[in-house]
């Protein structure tokens, strides 16, 4: 079995655990991650556009915001769609001049990953049966398969990034473990097509037939949602279909604005708020989706995982430079803090804004009462305003 020595052991390639690895390295601090899918998988994956102003920072002191900057789109506002009117939510008048940036996740991905591999940084990809020893001794172990042979990381933590699926959080005993879920009867549709945006910023529309987003990755790709049933069967969505709902769920004299063209992806994401306490467990600290899913309607998800990497990676380096162990002690505390907030936001937004179906009347007008609230008054909307572009890490 080939054994390495490593200060902090990473399971998962994903935005979480590529941005600890490099974060980390810049302060000297060695690393080892372990991917179980191949690299251009896990550059592949669609998933989220919107980052926050402190998700872009910290890409920047990690030494990757460049393309960022460059192609990264920003966005001041954002438009609500409701009962035919389209409502602007300036975000930067209402904040104080801050914004969000649309650039896709496959991109911070990538850009990570480059990064990674040419500070010469240890990425491996296709490791099988990740498995996790000893997290509460101070020499926890990593074993796993690669190719026919067996392999063993040996660290000082490991940071479980390894997303909503993977075996970190399981290693926390079940006794220790508490669980907060809620799972809603919907999910969304996505499709990403050659075509140029709706309008300017990003429109959430709440419509009688179900809610719908229209997002964008550049000038000439959309990124556009449906809400569907949760069991949706994409053979029963062909694009006419898609594009035909997207364009129903605008307001009237909005869809004309609404261009089609080639789709070249297609996936429904169920929708689930999820939250697993505490986030460490002896020298294993989980980080991302590992420990928590908020349904997309906030565009929090990846955001949070950077928060995390953000409270982590001080800990850790406090812990090298200074033998401090406070930062370690506090960090489940401290990021489920903020983990808690957004929590709130994404819970709020996605029942605002979707369609939870005929049995659900009381509840249905009182959420039209409170868009229409926020729409109509400048405490709300900057509360809204506040919490979308972010709060303070
Ligand atoms: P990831 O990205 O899931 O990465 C985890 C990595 O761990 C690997 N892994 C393993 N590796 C080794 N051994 C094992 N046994 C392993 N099991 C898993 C996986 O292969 C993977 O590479 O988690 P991470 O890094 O915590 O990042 C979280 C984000 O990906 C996620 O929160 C966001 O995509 C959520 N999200 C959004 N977030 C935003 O901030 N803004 C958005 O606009 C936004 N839109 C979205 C979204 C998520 C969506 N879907 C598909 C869930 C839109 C959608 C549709
Ligand atoms: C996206 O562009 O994928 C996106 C944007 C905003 C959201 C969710 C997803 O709230």
């Amino acid at each position: 079995m080939g054994t390495t020595r490593t200060q902090v052991g990473i399971i998962g390639a994903g935005p979480a655990g590529l941005l600890l690895a490099q974060i980390l390295d810049k302060a000297g601090i060695s690393t080892v991650i372990l991917e179980r899918r191949d690299r251009s998988y896990v550059e592949g994956r669609i998933r989220a556009g919107v980052l926050e102003q402190g998700t872009v920072d910290l890409m920047r002191a990690a030494g990757v915001g460049e393309r960022l900057d460059r192609e990264g789109l920003i966005h001041k506002g954002i438009y609500f769609s409701v009962d035919d009117v389209r409502t602007q939510i300036d975000l930067e008048e209402l904040t104080g001049g801050r914004h969000v940036v649309v650039y896709g996740q496959t991109e911070v991905t990538k850009d990570l990953i480059a990064a990674r591999l040419a500070a010469g940084g240890d990425l491996r990809f296709d490791c099988v049966d990740v498995t996790l020893h000893d997290v509460e001794s101070d020499k926890p172990r990593l074993t796993y398969v690669s190719g026919d042979s067996e392999h063993e990381v040996v660290c000082d933590f490991i940071a479980g990034c390894d997303g909503f699926h993977g075996p970190s959080r399981q290693a926390l005993p079940a006794s220790l473990l508490k669980v907060y879920e809620r799972v809603y009867p919907f999910g969304w549709l996505g499709i990403l097509a050659q075509a140029p945006p709706v309008a300017d910023e990003l429109i959430y529309s709440r419509h009688p037939r179900g809610f719908a987003l229209y997002s964008m990755r550049s000038m000439k790709v959309v990124r556009h949602y449906i809400q569907c049933l949760p069991d949706t069967d994409l053979e029963d969505w062909p694009d006419d279909r898609v594009w035909d709902e997207l364009r129903l769920r605008l307001a009237p004299q909005d869809q004309h604005l609404l261009q089609t063209g080639k789709v070249f992806e297609k996936s429904v994401t169920p929708m689930r708020s999820f939250v697993a306490e505490p986030m460490r467990f002896g020298r294993l600290f989980l980080a991302g989706d590992a420990g928590h899913i908020v349904p997309p309607t906030g565009a929090k998800g990846l955001n949070l995982a950077a928060s995390d990497v953000h409270y982590l990676s001080r800990a850790l380096m406090a812990f090298y430079a200074e033998n401090s162990e406070a930062g370690l002690d506090t960090y489940s505390e401290t990021a489920l803090a903020r983990i808690w907030k957004a929590q709130r936001f994404s819970w709020w937004m996605t029942s605002m804004l979707h369609n939870f179906g005929p049995a659900d009347d009381f509840d249905t007008r009182v959420r039209g009462a409170e868009l229409a609230y926020v729409l109509s008054s400048r405490a709300a909307m900057t509360s809204l305003a506040e919490n979308y572009v972010g709060l303070p890490f």
